[in-house]
């Protein structure tokens, strides 16, 4: 049995260099230059050209390099299982950025950091306090919820299903999302990409906000309509903005984005499964395909998350 690396423009040397660490037998090709793709039963992928897979006849498993499986799913083809990679180092890097960008605003620490660079003394003043509303509660979300709530943050929470969680306020579905979006300082997503949530922030998403709010956008790009969050920022229904992901990765040079005000933009990496986490999920999933179990995080191909 032979495992497929399909990460095109990712260098996946250091990986084969781990996985081999763990089992130096292991036989590990690398797309596109596979001499026998016969053998390939397990594959792990990061945006694959949709022909990398079909071409592939003894596939049974496709593992996601990331948590989140747009542009796979509609990919797997028919009788292939697909599960994606979920760690602690992906939990904790989430957990910190968020409360990194939710800080950062409390604090106004672009503003100090723009009057340092003028040699200006500028105290500012502090917000205080905060209800945060985290849409989507799943591996991450409620890595996320649970930090924030600890910390003293009051924290709502919306999924698809309805969820009891402690020391958060769960709501679920289209007819709770107003009550879910009144009342919040922050507005954190991290919800997976599917038909359902393509475009969800929009303007009518917006004017359900019933008071300035954060918007910390950390599931995917197409989730937010960019427009209408400049427009909400415009009217007021949005202070401010943290966004890690969009419509087209890298952002492109002439986006408006980048240059307006009350936005923060990082370049998709709040969070990332560390090397070492990496290989030693892919690892497990190998050995539960040999041994004729289910792998960790399966995706439900029908919901798509
Ligand atoms: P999970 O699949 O564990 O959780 C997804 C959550 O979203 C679930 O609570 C689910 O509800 C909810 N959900 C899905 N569809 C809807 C809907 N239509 N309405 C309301 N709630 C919905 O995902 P993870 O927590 O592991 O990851 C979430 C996403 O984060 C990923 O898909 C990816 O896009 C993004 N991500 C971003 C990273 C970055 O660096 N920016 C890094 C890693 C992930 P229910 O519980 O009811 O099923
Ligand atoms: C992921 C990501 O899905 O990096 O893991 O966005």
């Amino acid at each position: 049995m032979s495992l497929a690396l399909i990460m095109p423009d990712r260098n996946g040397a250091g990986l084969v260099k781990r996985l081999q660490t763990l089992d130096s037998q292991l036989d590990v090709q690398i797309w596109p230059a596979m001499t026998r793709p016969q053998d390939v039963r397990m594959a792990v992928c990061w945006q694959p050209p949709a022909a990398a897979l079909t071409s592939l006849l003894s596939l049974e498993l496709v593992q996601s390099l990331g948590a989140g499986v747009d542009g796979l799913v509609e990919s797997i083809p028919a009788g292939v299982t697909l599960c994606r990679t979920v760690s602690p180092s992906l939990k904790s890097d989430m957990r910190d950025y968020v409360l990194l960008a939710i800080l950062a605003e409390q604090r106004q620490w672009a503003a100090m950091a723009t009057a340092q660079r003028a040699r200006q003394w500028q105290p500012q003043r502090y917000r205080r306090g905060g209800t945060v509303g985290i849409m989507g509660l799943g591996e991450l979300g409620q890595a996320v919820t649970q930090t924030l709530a600890g910390l003293g943050f009051t924290v709502k929470g919306w999924s698809r299903q309805h969820k009891t969680l402690a020391a958060v306020e769960c709501f679920a579905g289209s007819e709770q999302l107003p009550t879910f979006l009144a009342g919040l300082d922050y507005l954190v997503c991290l919800l997976p990409l599917t038909a359902d949530t393509h475009g969800l922030m929009n303007h009518t998403f917006f004017q359900q906000l019933t008071q300035p709010t954060y918007l910390i956008q950390v599931g995917r790009g197409q989730q937010l309509v960019e427009s209408d969050l400049l427009y909400a920022l415009e009217q007021g229904q949005l202070r401010g903005a943290c966004l890690d992901v969009f419509a087209s990765e890298p952002l492109p040079t002439d986006s408006t984005l980048w240059q307006q005000p009350g936005i923060t933009i990082t370049p998709h990496c709040a969070s990332i499964t560390s090397g070492k986490e990496l290989a030693a999920a892919i690892y497990k999933n190998y050995q539960a395909l040999l041994a004729g179990q289910a792998p960790a995080y399966p995706v439900d191909l029908t919901q798509g998350y």
